[in-house]
């Protein structure tokens, strides 16, 4: 609820009124906002100000939902539903889409650095948040991973190529997620890194479980196209290694995950371990 509100706030209507709908339609679409909850969760462990943390908390929800915008366009997935509705293409056509999809990332950006400077956090912290934002977005994350996946289209893809994929795809941005959470929330070097190695296997931990979800719920239950991954013969997990083999992957990465927290004293990293055990049993 705090991070729905926060976000309502960071994007209020405005002109030309059928982009900020196109962008309001995709990112209050009920996502499950796992991401911003890790940058909260990590500013509870290293004793921060959620208030400080909710600017990158937003940010990164808007990365992930330009994303999907993205992700869904034909040019990608050509995918015609997400969360629950049709996709942001299907309802707005492919260019309001894409500009979409290129505001929301502006945006992101922005309001990292007005939310930083708003709530006095040091700008070196500000600025090293939003480096390391950017990495997740590009040549080190979400763009490298999508790139590596479209060329794997059709090919035999080996377990450390699918890795690969899915490290820069998905996990680099949860990573960045639970860091930039700790890094605006003054945590030290050692925490900082602390929680990168919870949220690296974390954001493996998540993959393994979609894919996992896509051959065993139906897209009712997911609110995106269920099956697609066989339907297109992707590697995933579950084809590699069987189903039980994924899931029995899956517990490893939690137990690493806790592993990683059990460094950390105290209650504070309670909110992270439910997280890890909420992205294992979920069922969309
Ligand atoms: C970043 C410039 C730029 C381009 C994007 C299209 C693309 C490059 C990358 C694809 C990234 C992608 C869509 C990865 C999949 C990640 C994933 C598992 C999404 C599902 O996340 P959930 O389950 O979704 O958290 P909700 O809807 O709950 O937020």
């Amino acid at each position: 609820m705090t991070v729905n509100e926060a976000l309502d706030l960071a994007l209020p209507l405005g002109h030309p009124e059928r982009l900020f709908e196109s962008m309001g339609y995709s990112l209050f679409a009920g996502g499950k906002r796992v991401r911003p909850m890790l940058a909260l969760a990590a500013c509870e462990l290293v004793g921060g100000d959620e208030a400080a943390a909710l600017p990158v908390a937003c940010a990164v929800e808007m990365v992930h939902t330009m994303s999907l915008i993205h992700d869904d366009l034909p040019c990608m997935d050509d995918d015609h539903l997400r969360r629950g509705r049709p996709t942001n293409h299907v309802a707005f056509g492919v260019s309001t889409a894409l500009l979409a999809g290129d505001a929301l990332l502006a945006c992101a950006f922005e309001h990292v650095a007005r939310g930083c400077t708003e709530h006095g956090v040091p700008a070196d912290r500000a600025l090293r948040a939003v480096a390391e934002l950017a990495s997740a977005v590009g040549t080190d994350g979400l763009v490298t991973g999508q790139v590596v996946d479209l060329a794997s289209e059709g090919a035999d893809v080996d377990l450390a190529t699918l890795e690969y994929i899915h490290v820069h795809k998905t996990a680099r941005l949860l990573e960045a997620a639970a860091v930039c959470g700790a890094i605006v929330s003054g945590g030290a070097d050692e925490e900082i890194e602390g929680i990168r190695r919870y949220a690296r296997y974390v954001g493996l931990l998540f993959q393994v479980v979609d894919d996992v979800l896509d051959v065993t719920r139906t897209s009712e239950q997911l609110g995106k196209t269920a099956g697609k991954d066989i339907a297109t013969d992707k590697a995933t997990y579950p084809k590699l290694m069987g189903v039980d083999g994924a899931l029995t992957y899956a517990a490893e990465l939690v137990a690493s995950a806790e592993a990683e927290l059990d460094r950390f004293d105290g209650t504070c990293k309670e909110p992270l371990r439910h997280l890890a055990h909420f992205i294992v049993y979920r069922q969309h």
